[in-house]
């Protein structure tokens, strides 16, 4: 009988888990780590080695650029390497500490992909059906399927633009609400839809509220659950959580401080919120280690079918820079050494993530940095992402200044 992909997942666990161990344990040293960081093995010459400080050049230019502590732990075939900078609560003076937990924004949406993949994977779901035929009279359109939301061409508007049009009242008004799925979806289609169903890419927090619907239709199970049982057990996520409507992030975690629109006003600490506003779009909470864990697995097809691993990272162009494309719930940035890494960026009030991996799953970076609605910071922490997977640049190179900016700084976003 065939593994299924839950089945072929239990049985890959005890190898990650093998995998993960085999890393050295995380460091907090800035520049000087403390402990040893690699088991010795022989570097592969057809992989750079990571520019560990580039990476915490990067890291250290998001803080001049507003964030309180930033940090990045790597994962390749010499081992791991951990970097920090700045602190992770200001109030105590506590340094950031790549052990720590904190909300990972929409990388969660790649949680979701892949939880209704694993769907479609057991027949459950179709991926070219109407939403509608599973959600009855939810959408507007009965055009709008599945593969839509997932690539974010349903035109389905985002309730978020609105919702957050003024940065911290915004917040302040959703920090301890609770909404059910149907009231996010009722506040999107309040506003105009974006584009005809397929006609192209605009991203939309409505998409993955809609994923979370139709996982909970397909399973009869609340999200946390279905991301509990085919992701975090399986892969022992043992810092990933999601406790939605929870305010707290449990444990040893980072402080978020968000950045209000009024020059030089005061950050706002936003660690506590129930990130109703989000869900299945972005409420999960992780670590660095969890992250290049899921990213390494995903890649090295431990989740999914080959089907549905080669569906999730068959991308189309984002933007006209030609380096950013989406998939299913998964990005792919081109790097400039010709490197392609598949993840998904995250921004939630006060915090901003990369999580991203090689597509042989080999090489994987995490970076956060707690602090957000601050564009220059999140476009420096993407600098983290050069830095590890192409390795020193050239003396010639240009340094951050030739990134492309963030994806919340590009004109389609807002
Ligand atoms: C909401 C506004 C940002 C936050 C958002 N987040 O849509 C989703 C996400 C979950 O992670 N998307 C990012 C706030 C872009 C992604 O996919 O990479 N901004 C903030 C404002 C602006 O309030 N007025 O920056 O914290």
């Amino acid at each position: 009988m065939p593994l299924t992909p839950h089945r072929r997942l239990v049985a890959s666990a005890t190898l990650i888990a093998a995998l993960v161990a085999g890393f050295a344990p995380a460091t907090s040293a800035s520049a000087a780590p403390s402990r040893p960081e690699s088991p010795a093995r022989a570097a592969d010459p057809a992989v750079p080695a990571p520019d560990m400080k580039g990476v915490v050049g990067a890291l250290n230019a998001a803080r001049a650029n507003g964030a309180p502590g930033a940090m990045a732990r790597f994962t390749g075939p010499d081992g791991t390497r951990t970097r920090t900078v700045g602190v992770r609560d200001r109030v105590s003076g506590a340094p950031m500490d790549t052990r720590a937990r904190f909300r990972i924004g929409s990388v969660s949406k790649t949680f979701s992909s892949v939880v209704l993949l694993q769907l479609v994977d057991e027949g459950r779901v179709e991926l070219d059906a109407p939403v509608n035929r599973y959600l009855s009279g939810l959408l507007p359109d009965e055009r709008i399927t599945v593969r839509h939301l997932l690539t974010h061409r349903s035109g389905l508007p985002d309730y978020t633009e609105k919702m957050f049009a003024q940065t911290v009242p915004g917040f302040e008004t959703v920090r301890n609400r609770v909404f059910g799925y149907r009231e996010l979806v009722d506040l999107a289609l309040a506003e105009p839809r974006t584009t005809e169903p397929g006609a192209a890419y605009a991203y939309s927090n409505t998409n993955f509220v809609v994923v979370g619907m139709l996982i909970e239709q397909a399973t009869g199970n609340p999200v946390a659950k279905e991301y509990e049982r085919r992701i975090f057990k399986p892969l022992r996520l043992r810092n990933t959580f999601y406790v939605h409507p929870d305010t707290r992030i449990k444990g040893l975690h980072v402080h978020g401080y968000l950045h209000p629109d009024e020059t030089g006003a005061p950050l706002v600490d936003s660690t506590e919120q129930t990130a109703s506003w989000a869900q299945s779009a972005g409420a999960v909470i992780s670590n660095p280690a969890d992250l290049n864990t899921f990213t390494t697995a995903l890649m090295r097809g431990k989740l999914l079918s080959p089907r549905m691993t080669e569906a999730m990272t068959t991308v189309t162009p984002t933007d006209t820079t030609g380096t950013r494309f989406y998939g299913l719930g998964l990005r792919r940035y081109d790097l400039s050494c010709g490197t392609q890494v598949y993840g998904h960026t995250g921004t939630v009030q006060g915090f901003y993530t990369y999580a991203f991996a090689t597509r042989d799953g080999r090489r994987s970076l995490a970076a956060t940095a707690n602090t957000s609605n601050h564009g220059a910071a999140n476009t420096a922490l993407g600098g983290t992402l050069e830095a590890a997977f192409c390795g020193k640049k050239p003396a010639t190179a240009r340094g951050f200044a030739a990134l492309p900016k963030a994806e919340e700084d590009l004109p389609e976003r807002r």
